[in-house]
């Protein structure tokens, strides 16, 4: 059986961007593929998290893969920094990777210019991310558009050191989808949902309260045209609450010009609010039971058990082959 595996960063309450871009297609795949999801814990401390906050938002992410439908018997489901072999790997690989590659990341790039006090940590996020993928031979990666740079990365990395080392680790592939949509921010349709955005008027989360929902998608940027149709160029905003719309629904593009021809946009984003709402509140009324019962720790208890078994046999195959062991 092929193997897939994502991580998401619990800095806040995952977005409809997340739960689209990696979540949802993890819940799609878990019958076809051995499927490990974990909490990239020690990827979020690459830009400043609250102390106090980050403990409650780990666990707040493990409730929410599970309300969206992630089986624990189906998926090995763990916490990154629980398991020390992470970011030993990933020192090893940083060693094969090199200062040119990393500072061309547009994820890097992007942060960076952001904050010009930025830690060592956001250059090699990238080379603890393939150290992710590649511990355990992954397969595929199913992750949104924007971290399928990152994939390659991790592509480039496993084959070179194969190269310089000997056969070590499986070369990964991004996970493509034929429906594969990046939701843009319902306030400014040219940035991506994202969870750290600074108006949250543009953003769903989960958890967020349904009449909110509702309201930011009513309130959703859109164009003087009138006319739903799909042209992310001259109408981003139209056909982002269309792509919302074709991934919750499955219907394509063409249905759903047809569906709502010659009606006009207090409509269309009514539909699309209902559609949301009602997704988010099979998931919302599953989260708050799961959060506060017993299951939680026992299923990450047994994914660390199994993940650090795992990974401990990669290092020490890596170590042997470097050369760092007592001569
Ligand atoms: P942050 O804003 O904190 O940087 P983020 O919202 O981009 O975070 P990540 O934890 O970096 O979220 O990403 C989790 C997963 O969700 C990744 O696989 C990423 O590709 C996917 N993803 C993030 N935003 C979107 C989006 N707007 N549309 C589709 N997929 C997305
Ligand atoms: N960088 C990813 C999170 C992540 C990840 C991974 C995803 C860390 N390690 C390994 C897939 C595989 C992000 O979504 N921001």
């Amino acid at each position: 059986m092929k193997r897939i595996l994502t991580g998401l960063q619990p800095t806040g309450v995952i977005t409809l961007g997340n739960y689209v871009g990696a979540i949802r297609k993890m819940k799609q795949l878990q019958d076809e593929y051995d499927s490990f999801i974990f909490v990239a814990d020690m990827h979020a401390i690459t830009i400043p998290q609250d102390r106090e906050q980050l403990p409650k938002n780990i666990r707040s992410l493990v409730a929410l893969y599970l309300a969206c439908g992630i089986d624990p018997k189906k998926n090995t489901i763990y916490i990154q920094s629980e398991n020390i072999y992470h970011a030993n790997v990933s020192w090893m690989l940083e060693c094969n990777s090199y200062y040119g590659e990393l500072s061309r990341m547009t994820q890097f790039k992007d942060k960076s210019r952001k904050n010009a006090n930025f830690t060592v940590g956001l250059l090699t996020y990238p080379v603890l991310m393939a150290a992710d993928i590649i511990i355990y031979d992954a397969d595929y990666v199913p992750v949104g558009v924007d971290q399928k740079q990152h994939v390659e990365l991790a592509r480039d990395i496993a084959i070179r050191f194969n190269k310089k080392y000997g056969d070590t680790f499986k070369v990964p592939d991004f996970y493509y989808t034929d429906t594969e949509v990046k939701i843009m921010d319902l306030q400014d349709p040219t940035k991506k949902m994202s969870k750290s955005a600074e108006n949250p008027k543009g953003v769903i989360k989960l958890l967020d309260d349904l009449d909110d929902v509702r309201k930011k998608i009513m309130k959703a940027a859109t164009d003087s045209e009138a006319v739903v149709r799909f042209d992310p160029e001259n109408k981003p905003g139209v056909s982002n609450l269309m792509g919302i719309y074709a991934a919750l629904t499955y219907k394509s593009m063409e249905d759903i010009e047809e569906e709502f021809k010659g009606q006009n946009y207090g409509t269309f984003k009514k539909a699309v609010a209902d559609v949301v709402c009602s997704e988010l509140e099979k998931i919302q009324a599953r989260y708050y039971e799961i959060l506060n019962g017993k299951e939680l720790d026992r299923i990450l208890d047994e994914g660390r058990e199994k993940t650090l078994a795992m990974a401990k046999e990669k290092y020490e195959m890596m170590k042997k082959k470097i050369g760092l062991y007592r001569g």
